[in-house]
């Protein structure tokens, strides 16, 4: 890289890579403020040499993690202002990154506390919900649903071999909620037995035909909620759709190191390790927005509302 990137940002896209910073959410947010951080932080030349060294910073933290679509969608909200304006000085375009990047930040943490506001009218007191992973979009619907006196019960998978479910179940009990965390191979018998009536879980990727890519399990749970007829429901804010799937270009399911599923497998044996799935449409009841509850098969029209890019516009589309 021509200009050297400051150790805040590095440090910001290795935290996101190795999972210290995880959660499409928080890496979305992340990812912005490592813009901001670049830009404030810039004095080593002139306004081109700046716009190069943000495209750097832009693919450096575009390259950290593969799946959530949260992560280029930030990342071009921002740099579209640099890309699509003419700039007089290395002033105003460095305070263009900053107040987009806070934009989004800001527009971000209200998406997720406006998902709750909206996802908590579809819980129902005696409701037994069960969720996967770890999702700030999920935590938000049951959080306020609680606060606002309904009474329910949540099942938390593990999630292995990162064990996110940890996570949630720890929150939502300091949150007062009454939390079980079961092991993932347990979804259809805790299903089955604790007659469970909703499965919450967020997203990492919308796609324009209304899939979901999510941690990986959540198709297995999809498919063991419609044996039982019981309702599935995804919470996400908009920017986790992704404008790429509109010209069919496939989500890239992120794989990750074997030793996190086993640390010294014996010899002869294989180990795979892949993040993410995808849920069809087809198993999904509804997706909580920000901006409302549509069918999974309206995604392409959010899609469409969001970005008003002509497929030839969206192969144009950089990072
Ligand atoms: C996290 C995960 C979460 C989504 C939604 O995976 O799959 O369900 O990112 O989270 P990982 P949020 O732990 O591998 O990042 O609603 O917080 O954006």
């Amino acid at each position: 890289m021509a200009v050297e990137v400051p150790g805040e940002v590095r440090r910001i896209a290795e935290d996101i890579k190795t999972m210290r910073i995880r959660g499409a959410g928080r890496i979305a947010r992340a990812a912005a403020r490592a813009l901001m951080i670049a830009a404030q932080e810039y004095n080593s030349g002139g306004l081109d040499e700046f716009l190069a060294y943000m495209e750097d910073v832009a693919r450096l933290l575009v390259s950290t993690r593969p799946t959530a679509v949260s992560l280029p969608n930030a990342v071009n909200y921002v740099m579209r202002v640099l890309r699509e304006n003419r700039f007089q000085s290395l002033e105003d375009a460095r305070r263009a990154v900053v107040e987009a990047a806070r934009g989004f930040i800001e527009y971000s943490e209200q998406a997720v506390k406006r998902i709750g506001e909206i996802g908590a009218r579809l819980i129902r007191t005696g409701d037994r919900i069960l969720t996967h992973c770890n999702s700030s979009a999920v935590e938000s619907i049951l959080v306020t649903a609680w606060r606002s006196g309904k009474r329910f019960h949540v099942y938390a998978t593990e999630t292995r071999p990162r064990f996110q479910g940890y996570i949630t179940a720890r929150n939502l009990a300091k949150a007062g909620i009454p939390v079980t965390l079961v092991p993932d191979s347990a979804v259809l018998q805790v299903i089955e037995t604790k007659r469970i009536t909703r499965v919450i879980v967020g997203a990492d990727t919308v796609t324009a035909n209304g899939a979901v890519i999510n941690k990986i399990g959540t198709s297995q749970i999809a498919l063991a909620a419609r044996l039982h007829r019981v309702s599935f429901i995804v919470a996400t804010e908009t920017y986790k759709f992704s404008p790429y799937t509109v010209v069919g270009q496939p989500v890239e399911i992120e794989e990750r190191p074997p030793e996190e599923v086993l640390e010294n497998p014996p010899p002869g044996i294989r180990i795979r390790n892949p993040a993410f799935d995808a849920t069809p449409p087809e198993y999904i009841d509804m997706i909580v927005t920000e901006r409302g509850i549509i069918p999974p098969k309206s995604a392409a029209l959010v899609l469409w509302e969001m970005f008003r890019r002509s497929p030839a516009e969206v192969h144009q589309l950089r990072v």
